[in-house]
C-alpha cells in the first residue's frame, strides 16, 4: 500500500511557515519578524515620530517614577523586577535609576530569548546604573518565570511593556494573562501597558509611515524565510498593506502580492502560488478600551489595583494584582 510521504520539520519556523502559507487565506506570524535585522528595524520603528506608544509610555513611567516605585515596594519592600521580553530597557532604565538612587531593595531580572539582546542590556546597565543588581534570565517568558518562582519566595514585580499584548489575539491574551496569573503569589504584581482606542487615523499613521520602515519590518518574515528556508521571495512584489476597523479596536497588518507569483522554498520543498491581490496576513496591534482590558483582567484571575495614563489617555499601564 502507498504511504503517504510525512513532511518532517525541523524548527517551529518551518512548521509554522508551511502551514500558514499552504492555508487559505495565508497568514504568517509576526513573532517571525523578529532576527537581528527585525530587532533593529523595530528600534527604528520606536523612534519614528508616528508611533506614538514609546514615547506615551516613557513619558507615563517620567511623569509617575515615584508613585509607581511606592507601589512595587508597598507591603514587602523587598522585591525582584522581571521584565518579558526586555529589549533594549530604555523605558525601564527611568524606573531602575529611581529605584537605585532612592536605595530601594531590589533585583532587576530581565528575561527576553535573545541573548544577544541580554548581554547589550546588561552591558549598557553595567555603565549607566551599575549599582542595579543584574540577573537576566535567557528562555521563553514562562520557562523562565517558572525557574525564578522555584528559586525562592521573594515578591515579584512583573513588567510587560510596549502594549506588546496587543500582538495576541483576546483568546490568547487570556491565555497569557492566565499562564502569567499562576505564577503570581499574593503580593505579587503585574505592570502592563495597553494601547487605548482613540482616533483611528493616528493609529493606522502609526502602522504606515511614510518612509517605509513598518513595510520593511512586516517584510521581514519573507526574507528571514529566503535566508533561513531557501526561499525566493521578491518582497518588491508585495505591498504592505495596513487596515484598523475602529469597532473591534484591531489593526491588521497584510503583505499583498503586487502581481500573480510562484514562490519555491526550498528547505520545504514546496512551490506557493499566489494570485494577483492575494494577500498574506502577518500582525494584529490590538487597541484597547477599559472595558475590554477589565474583561481580559477578570478572564484571567487577575485584579485591576491601579491605572496610570497619559494626559490624552492614548496609553495606559495597568497595575494587576491575583
Ligand atoms: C511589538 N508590538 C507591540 C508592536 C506593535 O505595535 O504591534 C510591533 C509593531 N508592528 C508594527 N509596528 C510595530
Amino acid at each position: 500500500m502507498h504511504k503517504p510521504t510525512q513532511v518532517l520539520f525541523e524548527t517551529q519556523f518551518e512548521e509554522d511557515v508551511h502551514t500558514g502559507l499552504t492555508d487559505f487565506p495565508k497568514h504568517l506570524s509576526s513573532k517571525y519578524f523578529y532576527d537581528e535585522k527585525g530587532d533593529r528595524l523595530f528600534q527604528d520603528i520606536m523612534s519614528m515620530p508616528e508611533y506614538y506608544l514609546t514615547q506615551k509610555e516613557y513619558d507615563i513611567l517620567l511623569n509617575h517614577t515615584a508613585e509607581i516605585a511606592q507601589l512595587f515596594a508597598s507591603g514587602n519592600p523587598k522585591f525582584k523586577l522581571i521584565e518579558l521580553g526586555a529589549g533594549d530597557g530604555k523605558k525601564t532604565k527611568i524606573l531602575l535609576k529611581h529605584l537605585s538612587e532612592n536605595d530601594f531593595e531590589f533585583k532587576y531580572q530581565p528575561i527576553d530569548i535573545s541573548q544577544s539582546v541580554l548581554n547589550g542590556l546588561e552591558d549598557s546597565l553595567q555603565k549607566e546604573l551599575p549599582n542595579v543588581r543584574v540577573e537576566p534570565q535567557q528562555g521563553t517568558y514562562f520557562e523562565a518565570l517558572k525557574k525564578i518562582n522555584s528559586e525562592n519566595g521573594t515578591k515579584k514585580i512583573i513588567l510587560f511593556l510596549g502594549s506588546n499584548i496587543g500582538n495576541l489575539l483576546h483568546e490568547q491574551a487570556i491565555d497569557f494573562l492566565k499562564n502569567v496569573q499562576e505564577l503570581m503569589q499574593d503580593d505579587d504584581l503585574l505592570f502592563i501597558g495597553f494601547d487605548m482606542k482613540k482616533n483611528p487615523q493616528t493609529i493606522l499613521d502609526a502602522y504606515n509611515d511614510p518612509t517605509g520602515i513598518t513595510a520593511a519590518f512586516n517584510k521581514n518574515v519573507l526574507a528571514r524565510i529566503n535566508n533561513e528556508l531557501g526561499g525566493n521571495f521578491n518582497l518588491d512584489k508585495f505591498l504592505h498593506w495596513e487596515v484598523y476597523d475602529p469597532e473591534t479596536g484591531t489593526a491588521k497588518s497584510y503583505l499583498v502580492a503586487k502581481e500573480a507569483q510562484s514562490v519555491r522554498i526550498d528547505k520545504l520543498d514546496v512551490l506557493i502560488n499566489f494570485g494577483q491581490w492575494e494577500t498574506i496576513h502577518t500582525e494584529i496591534s490590538q487597541k484597547y478600551d477599559d472595558k475590554v482590558v477589565a474583561w481580559l483582567a477578570e478572564k484571567a484571575g487577575l485584579k485591576i489595583e491601579t491605572e496610570f495614563c497619559d494626559a490624552e489617555k492614548h496609553y495606559k499601564n495597568f497595575v494587576l494584582r491575583k
